[in-house]
């Protein structure tokens, strides 16, 4: 794992990570049914689209020529920066040509290796820097939009899948071959951008065919500090916080969201399992394309709509049980250290009668028969400290100095 809190994560949550690809018998039992993330390292290196479509290799006018100039894609258009929140306040959805939104990343890409020319003539790292802030900080329109889940294939919906063609160039990764694929769906950003944190109703493989994301995930469990949108609105799989900043005067319980993070970064060839219910936000690079393959989970299909009911009351039982062991511990918890000071106490009245008694025994002897106790503790206990105390005249001290009046100026 590369950051986060992963500290935190219960080991049987962590991120799995493996070079290359793995059986569909291994994906199966060591992390679908699980329902645990794993990232492939370069399981889909071998994908046709990864030479083809790279921008900076001639791959978007591949892509526009593959495609057609009559295709029209439905894109997400934030209302404001980069961040494509799940709340329909916050973007809208644009119908455009996909060969409009292309030759806009045309233009995007010649302003880049421009600023990139100018910068290696100006020899400064710094200017370097400039120039890199300036063309992802100077968002016009096109910056804001999204091509978000844009279907390349779909169960459903195979008539309206306006970038089929796509599907030529890529395969669907072997360890879930055997997975009755509900959708493919490509994704495609301009300048950088941010999908909101959500979870998804699916099983999910996401390919990265060029540039890089970064995906935070979070389990399931973690959604009390995510708190996501209410169930009966449009967006209830989506956050209501803010990953950077939140607000917690109003979302108190996100002071703990980082601790039950996960972070991992996705490059060229890459595929990482999101597994239904994980929360996810995902940060893309400029020019950055990839593919996601969505299955509904065994979990969903082997449900059957009359048990709704009876499951609900299953899991609730569950959550129930599990609240009702966390009290009983602290009850228990209580209970112990109550019983602790009760003894303690009771240890402390013993223990002061035994010393009362004890003191004015040798408070007799040591008045009435001018002995000093021989234990310490008892005449420091009641009477002044032996050395507070009014030497006995019949002591003598050693020194004489001490025994004159006179000299105890
Ligand atoms: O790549 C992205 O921006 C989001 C991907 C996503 O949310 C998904 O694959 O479910």
């Amino acid at each position: 794992m590369e950051a986060g809190g992963e500290e935190r994560a219960e080991a049987s949550l962590r991120i799995r990570h493996f070079h290359g690809t793995i059986s569909p018998e291994e994906f199966a039992t060591e992390i679908e049914s699980k329902n645990i993330p794993g990232v492939f390292r370069g399981a889909v290196k071998g994908w046709k689209s990864i030479s083809l479509w790279d921008p900076s290799n001639g791959g978007l006018d591949y892509m526009m020529e593959k495609v057609g100039p009559t295709a029209v894609v439905e894109a997400m258009m934030s209302n404001y920066e980069h961040i494509f929140n799940g709340d329909l306040r916050s973007h809208e959805r644009v119908v455009l040509p996909f060969s409009a939104f292309i030759a806009s990343c045309k233009s995007y890409l010649e302003q880049l290796s421009l600023l990139s020319v100018s910068s290696h003539m100006s020899n400064s790292a710094r200017d370097k820097e400039i120039c890199e802030e300036t063309c992802s900080t100077s968002l016009d329109a096109t910056d804001r939009l999204y091509l978000a889940q844009i279907p390349i294939y779909s169960v459903e919906r195979k008539e309206h899948c306006s970038l089929q063609v796509l599907k030529e160039d890529i395969q669907t990764p072997a360890f879930i071959a055997n997975k009755c694929i509900s959708s493919i769906n490509f994704w495609m950003n301009r300048a950088r951008s941010r999908s909101s944190t959500h979870y998804d109703p699916h099983h999910n493989i996401l390919c990265v065919v060029s540039g890089q994301k970064e995906v935070i995930l979070w389990p399931p469990e973690a959604c009390r500090f995510l708190y996501p949108m209410p169930i009966y609105g449009e967006a209830s799989n989506h956050s209501d916080v803010s990953i950077e900043d939140p607000d917690l005067s109003v979302h108190a319980r996100a002071k703990h969201m980082k601790e039950y993070s996960q972070k991992v970064i996705l490059n060229v060839g890459d595929a990482l399992f999101i597994p239904e219910g994980w929360f996810h936000q995902v940060d893309s690079s400029d020019l950055t394309v990839a593919v996601n393959f969505w299955w509904v989970s065994s979990i969903m299909s082997d449900m059957v709509d009359h048990m709704d009911t009876y499951y609900l009351r299953r899991i609730l039982n569950r959550l129930v049980s599990k609240e009702m062991v966390c009290i009983f511990r602290f009850v228990l918890i209580i209970l112990f250290c109550f019983i602790f000071l009760w003894c303690l106490y009771g240890r402390m009245l013993e223990n002061n009668k035994k010393y009362f008694q004890k003191s004015l025994f040798s408070s007799f002897l040591s008045v009435s028969l001018s002995f000093p106790s021989s234990d310490p503790k008892i005449g420091a206990f009641i009477l002044p400290s032996s050395s507070t105390m009014p030497k006995n005249r019949s002591q003598h001290s050693e020194d004489p100095k001490l025994d004159n009046p006179s000299n105890n100026r």
